[in-house]
């Protein structure tokens, strides 16, 4: 099994640029939980499917415009709607495996021209990952990887100034592994940095991002 019974769960977020292999890799690592008998979910944000989700997935797809400083506080309120919830799963056992989180949302704003200090206030009392793996992967790898679609930020120029933003926000719940590795020794990595940090989260407290 994993955990013990009666602990809590973990809350693990997979960061990274577009096409970093984080979507792909949430999905294995599901199935490995899930398969040891582990109490685990899947989350990804944005969460499209509330109405704060469908705000940002038009806009995101062009079909809407926004204020630059309106839509970093709609990715926000997109954390904030579901911090009651996370944190029931979270307190029940359940382990969250979340497809971006925070730091997406300082790093991708930040790159726009935002003030950092500005981008990471709304983010503060949602609940802190207990892990945070950084797929490492080069900007222009990324792109090579069947390529960008059409949604906005998916352009190298932008990536670039992202990728620098996350490694400002890095702080001791971080790793990073290698994402042009084959996908097998990424996985290898990701279910060993796991499975500790299930464990380890046992006897702690849930505490809340402070930035
Ligand atoms: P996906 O391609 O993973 O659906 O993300 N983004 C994401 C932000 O700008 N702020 C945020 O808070 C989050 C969670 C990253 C869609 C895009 O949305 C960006 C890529
Ligand atoms: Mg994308």
């Amino acid at each position: 099994g994993c955990g013990g019974k009666g602990g809590r769960g973990a809350l693990v977020v997979l960061e990274g640029l577009d096409r970093s292999g984080k979507s792909s890799q949430c999905a294995r690592l599901l199935s490995f939980l899930k398969g040891k008998g582990c109490d685990a979910d899947g989350w990804r944000f944005p969460d499209r499917t509330t109405s704060v989700g469908q705000m940002i997935s038009a806009y995101l797809a062009n079909q809407s415009q926004l204020d630059d400083r309106t839509v970093h506080l709609l990715f926000s309120a997109n954390r904030w709607e579901k911090r009651g919830l996370m944190e029931s799963k979270l307190l029940s056992g359940t382990t969250l495996i979340v497809d971006r989180y925070s730091h997406s949302g300082v790093a991708f704003s930040a790159a726009k021209g935002l003030d950092l200090e500005w981008c990471k206030a709304p983010e503060n009392g949602l609940i802190a990952p207990d892990l945070v793996i950084y797929l490492d992967v080069q900007p222009e790898k990324a792109a090579e990887r069947g390529g960008y679609g059409d949604e906005r930020y998916e352009k190298i120029e932008f990536q670039k100034k992202v990728a620098d933003y996350y490694l400002s926000l890095r702080d001791s719940t971080w790793k990073v592994v290698d994402g042009s590795l084959p996908m097998e020794t990424v996985e290898e990595q990701l279910r060993e940095l796991v499975t500790k940090c299930i464990q380890e989260c046992q006897g702690k407290p849930l505490a809340n991002l402070a930035w």
